[in-house]
């Protein structure tokens, strides 16, 4: 994270804590709470936003922003906490999460005089988003596509093959000892496991990555943490957002991680010759898509609603694209443009996302996926009540050789006293015995 950012994040926080003294008489209309991933988004668009407002409503603003960097604190805060963010940047298992358990608000698209921006967004995209609808409750009535991606593997040219990741292999591989720095995202985990577990099955065309990844049956459920187990002796660590500046230090050989963060690591990298690469494996993997959307909480739903027009004009998508790495789920002809790059020899198929005309383009093919990539890869769903076993399995994964060592501490200990009780109990029955006998003879 940059400092900007960061100083941003403690402005937010002061503001936070003085905002019930140097604020109090700041009404909640002219506040917005956005609570959004870590890097997600350009600093001077945040930065920019109030004036904006101010032009289309003659409102002020002003904006207290958070980030998180795994969606399940995001949830909780919620969820448990019923915080009063007015616009969260939830994944799509999360999004379903809130819809089921209703926890969001409509979008107001009573925009005024303001163009309705949100028209922008790929009907592709949208249309992926309304499968995880509920009943009476649409995906994209509640909530705006931000940016999308898939999950691969990044890796440093030097050390490791493009050939060697076109499979899964390449991370249970034991070449590849204490190399991987993994996502520290449990779905993508445990997902990356269960498709790897069916390598077979999968050529075969038994089963499909959208069937694997969320089974959650408790043979897979055990089955993933076989593999996770497994797995273990190559993992150098788990990072929830520094992997792709120790990948772009050429600290880590490999790093499972999301297409967005990738980009922005070879773009780093490449400036500093060091020469990564990202590849979605074979087998298959996940796709993702991040929307914004208003918490039941909120407590200022009209400028919650304008931030996300104002994300979704072309200009805006481009410069948070640029700064992040990740693609806006924005499609209009100008970002098209401003996307073509003919340096690029590789042709993708993006007619999927952009239209027919895109059919065939020299674009960025980390950021953008080609068609063939989006076929093989699926998007996770809620796992509802067997979140919980799934969660159990991933600390039992994770904190495998610690709690090992505990148990086997505590163990030890009460294993001792018991036979040093048991040891005592009989010397005094013995003492005892000896003493009766004694007076016996006495
Ligand atoms: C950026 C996080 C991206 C979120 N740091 C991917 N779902």
């Amino acid at each position: 994270m940059n400092n900007l950012v960061k100083i941003l994040i403690v402005f937010a926080s002061w503001g936070l804590v003085f905002s019930s003294c140097s604020h109090a008489d700041e009404a909640r209309s002219h506040i917005l709470k956005v609570y959004n991933w870590a890097d997600y988004i350009d600093e001077d668009v945040l930065a920019e936003f109030p004036a904006w407002y101010k032009e289309q409503t003659g409102e002020e603003i002003r904006i207290i922003y958070q980030v998180f960097d795994i969606n399940e604190i995001m949830l909780t805060k919620i969820e448990r906490g019923h915080d009063d963010f007015d616009l969260v940047c939830p994944s799509e298992y999360i999004i379903e999460r809130m819809l089921k358990k209703n926890l969001l608000l409509p979008i107001d698209r009573n925009f005024g005089k303001t163009p309705d921006y949100l028209k922008n967004v790929s009907p592709y995209i949208e249309q992926q988003l309304d499968k995880l609808s509920q009943p009476g409750r649409k995906t994209t009535d509640y909530v705006v596509p931000y940016m999308w991606g898939t999950a691969g593997i990044l890796y440093n040219k030097k050390f490791i093959s493009e050939e060697k990741v076109t499979s899964w292999e390449c991370l249970w591989n034991s070449e590849n000892k204490n190399k991987i720095l993994m996502k520290d995202s449990y779905r993508d985990a445990y997902g990356t496991a269960i498709i790897y577990a069916h390598v077979q099955e999968l050529a075969n065309g038994t089963v499909t990555v959208e069937q694997l990844m969320n089974d959650n049956s408790p043979e897979a459920i055990a089955l993933a943490e076989k593999y996770l187990k497994l797995l273990k002796p190559n993992i150098a660590g788990w990072e929830a957002d520094f992997g792709k500046e120790m990948m772009t230090k050429g600290k880590s050989w490999l790093n499972l991680t999301w297409s967005g963060d990738a980009v922005w690591a070879i773009e780093e990298a490449d400036a500093i010759g060091v020469d990564l690469g990202y590849e979605v494996p074979q087998e298959g993997s996940n796709i993702w898509y991040d929307g914004w959307a208003i918490p039941k909480y909120a407590r200022n739903v009209k400028a919650a609603s304008y931030f996300i027009n104002y994300l979704c004009q072309p200009d805006i998508a481009l410069r948070n694209m640029d700064a992040i790495g990740y693609v806006s789920a924005v499609a209009t002809p100008e970002i098209l443009k401003a996307k073509v790059d003919t340096t690029i020899t590789k042709i993708s198929d993006l007619s999927y996302f952009f239209g027919p005309e895109a059919d065939s383009v020299h674009i960025n093919n980390v950021q953008y996926p080609d068609r063939k990539v989006v076929e093989r890869c699926a998007m996770i769903r809620d796992f509802g009540d067997k979140t919980e076993s799934v969660l159990e399995m991933w600390s039992r994964v994770k904190g495998d050789n610690l709690n090992t060592g505990i148990v086997s501490l505590i163990f030890g200990v009460f294993g001792l006293l018991f036979v040093w009780l048991v040891y005592q109990r009989i010397r005094r029955y013995k003492q005892h015995k000896r003493f009766h006998r004694r007076r016996r003879h006495w």
